[in-house]
């Protein structure tokens, strides 16, 4: 069965019926069913097949109603506790006070160990072409479905309140709710991993998270236990160079890549199988960083930097997309990769087994609920569909213990599957019964299988019927704890990753070593870090030790070592094309007496380009403009600092511009910007502001600072122009001066 249903069409509007459902019958009690629209009846016993609709199904809207108790008695007084007498004690009997209570003071629930911080989103994929020559999963055979999607972004060590810009790896978690149950594809926007055996997850992520005696520090690796954990395990070395790398920084999670990180199987409908990698790929927003200076910033001035963009870009629609591309690898070629498959310190360079673009996603729907969405929403690498298979990676086979098994602490029993964003589309039966907050009411005496009782019994499903076979692969072996030698090479793509990169992202690499090694207060482990750089490229190793002072250890003899080519596809930088702006966040300077016409004009451009333009004051309300108008001011400086936004441009007005350079924050404001290699552009006296703030580019002849824009008073058109190229750019790293500029 096909589900062709457009969720972006189709959410809205059965939000809109379940509201006007509610207000038309004015206090009536409404049927959930009736509530979510005419799609939702259905015959007893089953559900739409659309998401969008099943979610509507269980959405409430409160407002306009009339106030209840959970048992649905209309309640009089939400203002006072029962007493005795108007000053006297609070009596046991009050049932709608201690109803209220209880539920308050149950209202948490144990966040996750690990990704306890993220944001999610709805949206489909949608497959370009039949895949069946790799793989029999019906979603990936359909072109004309679009499989409802839910997406969770989130960082990894920090608790549930921290924020959302620390240094650390993305997860990227795609639930696939397909005709053929749900597929989870559990990533990270880092394609490999710290360890290569799931019997180290505990060891590296108590090493990770704030130490145990003090809790200290949150949401950091830039402490002694991490490096300590990591100097030890040389097989980290790979992972380390990505972390220090400002992918774990993004700009956002609309410009990250994404990654199944292990190999999985592709199983096609003959029982053949084939190794396969994940990755997603932005498509209309290109991959970017943070500075650092400016992701430490927004941890204290926005923490919900991340969360606020997503939801902020989907809201104006312009709505992420990524391309889902695959490496398939024939089992019999695994070998002469020349290293192992199964090893997720690991990648497979795109040069040596191209990525090829099969389907995409689209986010285009906010969750209406936080907590009943993102927070519930459990994601399990066995849930997989026919078609799909995991490989014998000992990282990926902890992870099939682990997802169920963290939910029943997490969210209370074993029926976690029942709860709205987990459950399927497709009908559930089986013979799984009972538990801690049981919703399904399973009819008749039989849970059990076989049965002759039942006519006609609950019955399996044949492979060739659409029923999950594991892929048929050979095993034998003795048992025993050792690692395979082939998984002993620790060093050469460490050292392929580093060829890879431009010379700015080397030295974003350099720096946030130093930072992070920096902070290490025991000698021992800055030493044994530099001993494992050093295995990775000596200039490196000498770049941070000269910061840490110390002196550079030598290499330890490579065995086995292998040589890679560069690959670009391993730099954020090298194949930067400019992307679309859209989503992108532009703040104007202006104070009484600016030129409205200069400023309009650019703003026009930058909106239709889809950027979001906030013009910026001292005050809010609005400012007289040069011509006599006014023009409103949407947020003041001072709240929304330069670290939120993606550019500045400062228009002319000669007032306006001298009221700025006598403010301190606007200043500053211009300065970070410059400092983080932000786009900046000014026109007419705009030009005396960046004078001020000292980013002027030097007034030598062919002199220029890329990514400033600068134009007369009427030049407001071509500056458009190029500032929108600018900042489809994003981030101008090669703009001299912004090292040595204070901010
Ligand atoms: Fe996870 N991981 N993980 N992980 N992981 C969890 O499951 C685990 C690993 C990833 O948005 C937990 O529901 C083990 C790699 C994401 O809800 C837990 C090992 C990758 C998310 C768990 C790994 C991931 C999780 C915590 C080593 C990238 C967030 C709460 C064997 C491919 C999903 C939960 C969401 C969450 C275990 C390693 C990705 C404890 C044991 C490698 C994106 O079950």
């Amino acid at each position: 069965m096909t589900d062709s249903t457009d969720p972006r069409a189709e959410a809205p509007s059965r939000r809109r019926f379940l509201a006007a459902a509610s207000a038309s019958t004015a206090g009536v009690a409404v049927s959930p069913l009736l509530a979510a629209g005419p799609a939702a009846v259905q015959p007893s016993g089953t559900r739409p097949t659309d998401k969008a609709g099943d979610l509507a199904h269980e959405t409430t809207v409160d407002a306009g109603q009339q106030l209840t108790s959970n048992q649905g008695l209309k309640i009089a007084d939400n203002q006072n506790t029962l007493k005795a007498g108007v000053r006297g004690p609070s009596l046991l009997e009050d049932q709608l006070f201690r109803e209220k209570m209880t539920a308050f003071d149950h209202e948490r629930i144990p966040e996750r160990v690990v990704h306890a911080r993220g944001a999610a989103a709805h949206g489909y994929f949608q497959v370009y072409e039949p895949m069946a020559r790799w793989t029999r999963a019906g979603f990936l055979n359909d072109p004309r479905a679009r499989t409802p999607v839910f997406v969770r972004f989130s960082t990894v060590a920090g608790s549930r309140g921290s924020a959302d810009t620390a240094r650390d790896v993305r997860g990227f978690a795609v639930k696939f709710y397909t005709q053929e149950g749900n597929f989870d594809l559990v990533g990270n926007n880092i394609p490999v991993f710290f360890i290569q055996d799931a019997i180290k997850f505990p060891d590296l992520v108590h090493a990770a998270k704030p130490e145990a005696d003090r809790e200290i520090p949150q949401a950091s690796t830039a402490h002694d236990t991490f490096w300590d954990f990591i100097s030890l395990m040389p097989e980290s070395t790979h992972m380390i160079m990505w972390i220090m790398s400002d992918r774990a920084i993004p700009r956002s999670y609309r410009m990250m890549e994404g990654f199944g990180v292990h190999s999985f199987r592709f199983v096609d409908a003959r029982g053949t199988s084939r190794f396969v990698k994940f990755h997603w790929k932005p498509l209309n927003n290109g991959v970017h960083g943070l500075a650092w200076d400016e992701a430490q910033k927004l941890g204290g001035k926005d923490p919900d930097f991340h969360r606020r963009d997503l939801a902020e870009a989907i809201d104006a629609g312009a709505f992420p997309e990524w391309e889902l591309g695959v490496q398939v690898v024939e089992e019999a070629d695994a070998e002469r990769l020349g290293f192992d498959l199964l090893d997720a310190t690991k990648i497979i360079p795109e040069e040596l087994v191209p990525v090829r673009p099969i389907g995409k996603m689209v986010l285009n729907r906010n969750p209406d609920n936080y907590f009943a969405e993102t927070e519930q929403v459990a994601y399990h690498v066995g849930n997989l569909v026919p078609g799909i298979d995991v490989s014998e990676d000992p990282l990926l086979q902890g992870r099939m213990f682990s997802y169920v098994d963290t939910q029943l602490t997490r969210l209370g029993g074993p029926n976690f599957h029942e709860i709205p964003i987990n459950r399927a589309v497709v009908p559930v039966h089986n013979m799984n019964r009972d538990g801690f907050h049981r919703q399904t009411i399973s009819k008749g005496r039989i849970n059990y299988e076989p049965s002759s009782i039942d006519a006609p019994p609950i019955k399996e499903v044949p492979a060739n019927q659409g029923g999950f076979a594991s892929a048929a692969v050979p095993v034998s072996g003795t048992k025993l704890r050792k690692r395979s030698e082939s998984f002993g090479d620790h060093y050469s793509q460490a050292t392929l990753f580093w060829q890879s990169q431009t010379p700015v992202e080397q030295q974003h690499i350099v720096e946030a070593l130093q930072f992070e090694l920096g902070k290490v207060a025991v000698p021992a482990v800055r030493q044994r870090m530099l001993s494992n750089l050093v295995n990775v490229d000596a200039t490196l190793a000498a770049r941070v030790a000269e910061v840490l002072g110390m002196p550079v250890p030598p290499a330890s003899p490579r065995t086995p070592a292998r040589r890679y080519a560069p690959s670009p596809a391993l730099s954020m930088l090298a194949r930067n094309n400019p992307k679309s702006i859209a989503g992108r966040k532009v703040a104007v300077l202006v104070a009484p007496g600016v030129d409205a016409a200069g400023l309009q004009a650019v703003k026009s451009a930058l909106m239709s380009a889809g950027a979001k333009v906030r013009v910026l004051s001292s005050r809010l309300g609005e400012v007289r403009d040069a011509a006599g108008g006014s023009v409103p001011v949407d947020d003041l400086i001072v709240t929304q600092p330069s670290v939120v936004f993606d550019a500045v441009l400062v228009p002319g007005g000669a007032a306006s511009v001298a009221a700025l350079k006598g403010s301190a924050d606007a200043v500053h404001f211009v300065r970070e910007a410059f400092k983080h290699a932000k786009p900046i552009a000014a026109l007419g006296e705009g030009a005396d502001l960046l004078a001020s703030a000292g980013v002027l580019p030097p007034q030598a002849p062919g002199a220029r600072r890329p990514g400033i824009q600068l134009a007369p008073a009427d030049g407001a058109g071509a500056l458009a122009q190029a500032f929108v190229a600018d900042i489809a750019v994003h981030r101008h790293w090669d703009r001299g001066g912004k090292d040595v500029i204070a901010a």
